[in-house]
Order: structure tokens, then C-alpha cells, then sequence
């Protein structure tokens, strides 16, 4: 299998994120792609290809270009403003409740404010997605990496892999947020809708609802949704990820929200999954974007289910029984001393392989 892979990850390496206001060891790290790529290479089965640049058109088709103007600005912005700090995050956002009782009308009519405080909450979600120096170039690179992945697949191969970092499912059209700048699944999507004609669907296995993906899609019919995650009355990001999410207009049955249960084993996940694989072969389509998250591992810091090894080995098999061409880009996975081996599994499972190596010491 091909893995689509660049260095500009590195980029971005924030030390540190915040959990309700404290300072903690951040958690989307360079190390997560090097525990991915350590483990690709000592199966053998992978070759590790870069991305090809793609420029910004792509991002714009489905993101809000003060998004990326923002993204790009903001950090030489900290710089001319000589702000003191290692990374920026905001403590401001214009929560909905301020707009109460004013019209759609008025309140889209509000400008984005000059400040840097506040532009960085008028494009931001939340305060644990630290922003440092380099975290536009390397989501630029992400972005790169998965419309390579996109290409890798258009143009022939039944499946690829693209280790993107910073992950995307959580940035929406106008809004970055959970460790995510750019949407590198919906970029991908789109891009496929385009240049294929065809429809597709994002199958999304991280732990976190892939609230961005759902919004940017939410009123199409040609790109459908499905997402298994931790139920959103208990786990970030809260306030998108319920059943009752099903699209609206054009996009009405077009979103399929799955959310699972405190610590779901395999068996409890792989039934929901089989939901989602059934409901993704009813409609037309031959290439699925594949959102694949490891924090829904049993060992995942910040996640609250409880998949194993073995069991990622079987989901990359059920998703690959689907018979359809599938772009599959990296997403969360916090436990970076088992992500590698984590992440084999799951590919290995995709390509028709025997489990390889197990977790040493389990
Ligand atoms: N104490 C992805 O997995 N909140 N994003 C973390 C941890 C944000 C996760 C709080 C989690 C975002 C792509
Ligand atoms: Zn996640």
C-alpha cells in the first residue's frame, strides 16, 4: 500500500495544549507520525511516497477563504505584535448565546474583529488547539497529503494511505478547532466529487464526532457522512455528534451519527461499524474517504472506548469488504507509543492481510 507522507508535519509542534484553562503536555505531536511511520516500515508492506502541492484552490472549495487568510496571518501577526508566548489559543469566542433574539441577517453581518484576540475566537472552536509558529505550513502540507492520497486512488491504486498531520474532521468551513486547521477528508471529498463526478462517502472512526465534516456537508446529498464516536453528551466537541443529526435540505438522510457507549469494546464497535458500512453500500459511489482515528483505543489518553489491536485489524477488513476504492487519511490517536502498531493493523486489515505483530508484552 502506498503512504502518502511529508516532513512539513514537523512544523507544527506545540508543546503544550490547555484543559480547561491548564497548561498540560500537548497531545497532537510530530511523534505520532514517527510512531506511524516506525511501524509501517518494519512491516515492509508499505512504500512511503511524498505529496505533490496542490496550491489553495482545493482548501477554498470547501473552506471560508477569511479561514485561510486567518491561518496564514496569525502567526506572523504574534510576531509583529512582539506577543511574549509559545503558542496562540483564544480566550474569547462569539458563543451563540451573545447573538440571542438578533436576526441570521444581523448577526452574519457582524465583522471579523481586527484585534488578533479577536480573530483568533471568531475562527476558532476552542482553547485546547494551540496554534504555533510553523501549524499553517504543516496543515498546508496535510491538506497536500490527503489531495495526494485522493489522487493516488483516482488514478488507479484500490487503496492509500495519508498520514496527515494536524489532523482536519474538526474544522468546519469558517472555524478551525480540536487540533485541526484545515478539512483534510472533506478537501479530499470534494475534490473527488469534481474531478470523478461521482458521489462518495467519509466513513469517520475517530473517537471525536467529526462535527467540521458534518457541517461542511451537511445540506449535500453527494457527499454522505457517517461517523461512530463517543457520545457527544459525554465527550468533546459536545454540542454535534447526536443521532438525531441527519442533514437537512438536499443533505436530509445524507448524515448518519452513531454515537457509542462508555469504554464499547470490539464487538459493541465493530456492530455499529457494520451499520455504517451497510448504509454507505445503499448509495451509489465507488471511492470511500476513510477519517481513521486511533483514540479509540483502549490505552488512548484522552478517549473513553476501549478497542484493541486485534480489533482495528478487523475493522480495516469489514471496511475493505465494502468493495469500494478507499482514501483513508489519518485523524487523532494519542497513545503514540502503540499508534504505529495500531494503525499497521488496521491498514493490514484493509489490504486483505493476516494480523501482523501484536502489542509486545500483551
Ligand atoms: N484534555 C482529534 O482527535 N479536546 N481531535 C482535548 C483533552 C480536544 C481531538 C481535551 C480534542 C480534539 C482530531
Ligand atoms: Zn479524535
Amino acid at each position: 500500500m502506498k503512504v502518502v507522507h511529508t516532513e512539513r508535519h514537523r512544523a507544527h509542534d506545540p508543546k503544550v495544549e490547555t484543559y480547561l484553562g491548564v497548561p498540560v503536555p500537548a497531545n497532537e505531536v510530530p511523534a505520532r507520525a514517527d510512531s506511524i511511520l516506525a511501524a509501517l516500515a518494519a512491516d515492509g508492506g508499505f512504500e512511503v511516497v511524498p505529496p505533490t502541492d496542490h496550491g489553495t484552490a482545493p482548501i477554498l472549495a470547501v473552506h471560508d477563504p477569511g479561514l485561510l487568510r486567518f491561518l496564514e496571518a496569525a502567526w506572523p501577526e504574534v510576531e509583529r505584535q512582539r506577543l511574549d508566548r509559545e503558542f496562540l489559543v483564544a480566550d474569547t469566542y462569539p458563543t451563540r448565546s451573545m447573538f440571542a433574539g438578533m436576526s441570521d441577517a444581523f448577526v452574519a453581518a457582524r465583522p471579523e474583529p481586527e484585534a488578533i484576540g479577536g480573530r483568533v475566537g471568531w475562527w476558532g472552536l476552542d482553547s485546547s488547539n494551540p496554534l504555533v509558529a510553523g501549524s499553517y505550513d504543516a496543515a498546508r502540507g496535510a491538506v497536500d497529503v490527503a489531495l495526494t492520497t485522493a489522487d493516488l486512488v483516482i488514478s488507479g491504486e484500490t487503496v492509500a494511505y495519508g498520514l496527515c498531520r494536524p489532523p482536519g474532521h474538526h474544522a468546519a468551513a469558517a472555524m478551525a478547532g480540536g487540533y485541526c486547521f484545515f478539512n483534510n477528508a472533506a478537501v479530499a471529498a470534494q475534490s473527488i466529487v469534481e474531478r470523478t463526478d461521482e458521489r462518495v462517502a467519509i466513513l469517520d472512526v475517530d473517537v471525536h464526532h467529526g462535527n467540521g465534516t458534518q457541517q461542511i456537508f451537511w445540506r449535500r446529498d453527494d457527499v454522505r457522512y457517517a461517523s461512530l464516536h463517543s457520545d457527544p453528551r459525554r465527550l468533546y466537541p459536545f454540542f454535534l455528534g447526536h443521532a438525531d443529526e441527519v442533514g437537512e435540505g438536499p443533505g436530509l438522510g445524507a448524515n448518519l451519527n452513531l454515537p457509542q457507549p462508555l469504554r464499547a469494546n470490539d464487538a459493541t464497535y465493530i456492530a455499529s461499524l457494520d451499520r455504517a458500512i451497510d448504509w454507505i453500500a445503499d448509495a451509489p459511489g465507488s471511492i470511500v474517504v476513510v477519517s481513521l482515528g486511533f483514540d479509540t483505543y483502549e490505552r488512548d489518553p484522552i478517549g473513553d472506548l476501549a478497542l484493541t489491536t486485534a480489533g482495528y485489524h478487523e475493522m480495516g477488513r469489514r471496511v475493505a469488504s465494502l468493495g469500494r476504492r478507499l482514501v483513508i487519511l489519518q485523524e487523532g490517536g494519542y497513545h503514540v507509543g502503540d499508534l504505529g502498531t495500531n494503525a499497521a493493523a488496521w491498514l493490514r486489515g484493509a489490504s486483505g492481510l493476516p494480523p501482523g505483530r501484536t502489542i509486545p508484552g500483551r
